[in-house]
Formats: C-alpha cells, sequence, structure tokens
C-alpha cells in the first residue's frame, strides 16, 4: 500500500464521521499519491499525515435575542487549518447545513487554493448553522455580534484573517467588523469584503466570478478558443454567480440558464445586462428570484434547481458543494459540454469528477478557478497595511495576472504524457509542493 493510502485510511477510521472532508482529502491524495511516493524528504517529516489535519479547531455557542424576545443558540467555528505561507485565511459560512466536516473540507482546500494565489496567505474557514433567511435585519446583527464576540480574540490581521462565504456578504461583514472594532478599538485589516469607505477593496465582490472567467478564457486560449458566442450554464446566484455572470456576459457569452433558490431560467437567446441587474433587485428584496425574472421576460421556468441537463459549452457551478452528481456529470458529457469550471468549493461529487475526467470534457478544479476571491482579499489586506485604496483598473489587473499565473502553474504541473492538462492533478501538486516545502524548512 502507497503512504498515501495507509494515511487516507487512518483518516477515514478517525474521521469516519465526517464525508465531506473525507472526500476532499481523498480526491487531493489520488492526485498527488504517486509524487508523494518518490519524495523521501516529505515522507520523513510526514508531511501527509500533518498537512491533511487542521492545527486547530475552535468551537463556540453563540446566543442570541430573536425578535420576539427568545433566546436562540447556533454553533460557531473557526478551523485554523495551516499557517506555514501566511497568516490563517478563508471565508465564513452561515448556512444550517454548517458542520465540522464541511469547514474542515473547506479549510483543507483554502490552504491549497491560497498557496496558488502566489501571495503569503495561509488556509483557514469558519461559520455557523445560522440560517440567515427569514431573518430580520437586527437578528441578523445581533446574530453576528454575538458571533464575533466568541471569537475576535482568535482572530487578528496578522493572525487569521475571515471573510465571506455563502450568506456572509458585505452586511454580515459589517456588523462582525463593527463588533471587532468596538472590542478591539482597532481599525485594521483583519476581516476583507469590507465596505470601500472602511477598508475594503475595489473589485472584491466581483473577483471570484471575474477570476473564473479570466482563467476559463486562459483554458479556452490554451485550446485556440475564446469565449465569445459559447452557451453557459451558471448555478447558485449568489455573489460568486453574480460576479461570473457580469464577466461572461460583459465578453460575449451567451449565459443560456441560470440557477438560483427558486428554480432555473432558460433563454437560449442569452440573458443580457438588463435581466441580470433585474436579478440583482430581486436578491435583494426576494426570497424567490428566479420566476419573476422568468415572469417579466417571458423566459422558460424550471422549479428544479438543477440546469445540468440543458446542452451547453461551458458549465459553471457556483451554488454548493457535490451539487453536480454522477448523474448530471453524465447529462453534461452526453450533450457534449466542453469545459467545466469551478466557482463553487467542490461542486462536483467524487464520481462526477472520476467520469468528468475521464471524458473529452476540460475540468478546472475550484482550489485553482475560484481563488480570484480570496486573491483579491490578499490584497485587500495589502492595502490595509498600506493604508491605501487602489484603483479599479489597478486590482483588476493584478487580479488577472494572478488568475494567468494559476492557469499557468496548472498547466505546468497537470501537463500529460499526451500533452493535454490535468488541472486537477496540477493545481493540486503544485500547491502541495508549495506548502510541503515550507514546512520542511519550519520544522515541526
Ligand atoms: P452566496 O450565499 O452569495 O450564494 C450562494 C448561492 O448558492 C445561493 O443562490 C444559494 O441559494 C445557493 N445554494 C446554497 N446552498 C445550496 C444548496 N445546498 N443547493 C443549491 N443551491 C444552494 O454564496 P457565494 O456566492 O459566496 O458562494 C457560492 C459558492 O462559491 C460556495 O461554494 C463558496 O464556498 C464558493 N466560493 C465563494 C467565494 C466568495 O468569495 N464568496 C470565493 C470562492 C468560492 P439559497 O439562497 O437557496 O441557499
Ligand atoms: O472559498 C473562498 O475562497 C472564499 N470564500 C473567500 C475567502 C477569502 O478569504 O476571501
Amino acid at each position: 500500500m502507497s503512504q498515501a493510502q495507509i494515511i487516507l485510511e487512518k483518516l477515514e477510521q478517525k474521521f469516519s464521521h465526517e464525508p465531506e472532508y473525507i472526500q476532499a482529502v481523498s480526491d487531493f491524495f489520488s492526485s498527488i499519491g504517486d509524487f508523494y511516493e518518490s519524495q523521501e524528504k516529505y515522507q520523513k517529516a510526514n508531511i501527509l499525515e500533518r498537512i491533511a489535519i487542521p492545527d486547530r479547531i475552535i468551537s463556540f455557542q453563540v446566543p442570541w435575542l430573536d425578535d420576539n424576545g427568545n433566546i436562540q443558540v447556533n454553533m460557531g467555528y473557526r478551523v485554523q487549518f495551516n499557517n506555514v505561507l501566511g497568516p490563517y485565511k478563508g471565508g465564513l459560512r452561515f448556512h444550517p447545513s454548517v458542520n465540522v466536516s464541511i469547514l474542515k473540507f473547506l479549510g483543507f482546500e483554502q490552504v491549497f487554493k491560497n498557496s496558488l494565489t502566489t501571495l503569503p496567505l495561509g488556509g483557514g474557514k469558519g461559520g455557523a448553522d445560522f440560517d440567515p433567511k427569514g431573518k430580520s435585519e437586527s437578528e441578523i446583527m445581533r446574530f453576528c455580534q454575538s458571533f464575533m464576540l466568541r471569537l475576535w480574540s482568535d482572530i487578528g490581521h496578522n493572525m487569521d484573517v475571515p471573510a465571506g462565504d455563502i450568506g456572509v456578504g458585505r452586511r454580515e461583514i459589517g456588523y462582525l467588523y463593527g463588533m471587532y472594532k468596538r472590542l478591539t478599538r482597532q481599525h485594521v485589516g483583519v476581516i476583507t469584503g469590507k465596505g470601500l469607505d472602511w477598508g475594503g477593496s475595489r473589485i472584491r465582490p466581483e473577483a471570484t466570478g471575474y477570476g473564473v472567467v479570466y482563467f476559463l478564457e486562459n483554458m479556452l486560449a490554451a485550446n485556440n478558443d475564446s469565449i465569445a458566442g459559447k452557451r453557459i450554464i451558471i448555478s447558485g446566484f449568489g455573489n460568486v454567480a453574480w460576479g461570473a455572470v457580469k464577466k461572461a456576459d460583459e465578453l460575449g457569452a451567451k449565459i443560456i440558464a441560470i440557477s438560483g433558490p427558486d428554480g432555473f431560467v432558460h433563454d437560449p437567446h442569452g440573458i443580457h445586462a438588463e435581466k441580470i441587474e433585474y436579478l440583482l433587485e430581486l436578491r435583494a428584496t426576494n426570497n424567490d428570484i428566479i420566476r419573476p425574472l422568468a415572469q417579466k421576460y417571458n423566459l422558460l421556468y424550471d422549479p428544479d434547481r438543477k440546469p445540468w441537463n440543458i446542452p451547453c459549452d461551458i458549465a459553471i457551478p457556483c451554488a454548493t458543494q457535490n451539487e453536480i452528481t454522477e448523474e448530471d456529470a453524465r447529462h453534461l458529457i452526453k450533450n457534449g459540454c466542453q469545459y467545466i469550471v469551478e466557482g463553487a468549493n467542490m461542486p462536483c461529487s467524487h464520481k462526477a469528477v472520476e467520469l468528468i475526467k475521464n471524458s473529452d470534457i476540460r475540468y478546472a478544479p475550484g482550489k485553482a478557478s475560484n481563488a480570484g476571491g480570496v486573491a483579491v482579499s490578499g490584497l485587500e489586506m495589502t492595502q490595509n497595511s498600506e493604508r491605501y485604496t487602489w484603483s479599479t483598473e489597478g486590482v483588476d489587473d493584478k487580479l488577472r495576472r494572478i488568475m494567468n499565473e494559476i492557469h499557468d502553474t496548472c498547466s505546468h504541473y497537470g501537463i500529460q504524457p499526451n500533452g493535454s492538462i490535468d488541472y486537477a492533478d496540477g493545481a493540486n501538486i503544485a500547491s502541495f509542493i508549495k506548502v510541503a516545502d515550507v514546512m520542511c524548512e519550519l520544522g515541526i
């Protein structure tokens, strides 16, 4: 048995109740297993076992008062995974499904994603099993304040820098940061995704989605192709999907389907700027966003949240983990999809990835293609240290360069004997080498 298999078995036994974490680790190990076997230096330092286990998991109770005067309780967490490259860095997720397994998978992925960004960032993730849906503005504020009251002493601009993720956007970042500032009396870059007037970076809201499309452009160019006119399907109309839709539309692609909380809409002519703006408006005030869009513009509406059986050239899943199942992958392959570029973290199930990698589809793993968000978070940290705000063009240019470099790194390490590129292997091997080398240099 290889070292990777031995360690995976050990982890599977110890953490058998953490399926998402085991899935992420096992996908990663299958990419780097053979390489690890050839590296005595890493084996001597037991890097693989050490790299797969978080440095520390902080969990805490979050009590808060609802609008009826009742005291509610949620669980809050921060997983500080690995900080050899820089301060722990990664988002906070507020969603009822949040648990230790999900946050460990996200933290593990974040370590390698952050390594690919070329910036000095370690990896971490956190959140709470709190559901922001249906909560009033003041309930959200009270929850965020209580969450930060429990977490503040374990984070810091040189220690651990949280940001947003599912259910945590600009509004929540504001309440979290406001409480941190009140407790510490410090106005520092301890959290990213801030508003422009209180330390945020230009382009941060758009960064993940823009980065996904920049990565896609690189993949297309490597295949002597371009994005103009391509039929694209995008799932999960949230922060990431919005940025991807906006940039892809701007570059002349045809967004033929978008999914959201209440289903998906199909428009063979393409969902252009005006409709995207309307979706944004709806998202700010409504639970239903897709049906009203379809009604207003007389488009095809389906209450199913999965658009994957519509024929397309490119699929960009931007909702959540495991949203593309084996069956969805079969539909995409059968319908001639050529590219799958992950906006979400681990949106393709293990079986789906296996099928996709054995097909003609070119596949970009989230840790490479969605790294633009955390990259601009890193740039926000730099601007905070400088006490300066860069121009839109300046940040966008840096984001583009970073995504180009990530693409080139993945191509370099993922090149196959037949000349094709395995972006997942490339991303995993390149990021592993960087983190592992530094772990060796810093000792145990
Ligand atoms: P948002 O909360 O802004 O949007 C998430 C969207 O996904 C919502 O439309 C939500 O619908 C949908 N969604 C959530 N859970 C599910 C589910 N179980 N099934 C179907 N749809 C679901 O989150 P983000 O756009 O920030 O994040 C989306 C993905 O991108 C996540 O995987 C996140 O980890 C990843 N990501 C985010 C980055 C960022 O900077 N924000 C950076 C890199 C990756 P509903 O309202 O019904 O829950
Ligand atoms: O998954 C991710 O990369 C994020 N949610 C963004 C993390 C960050 O620190 O900006």
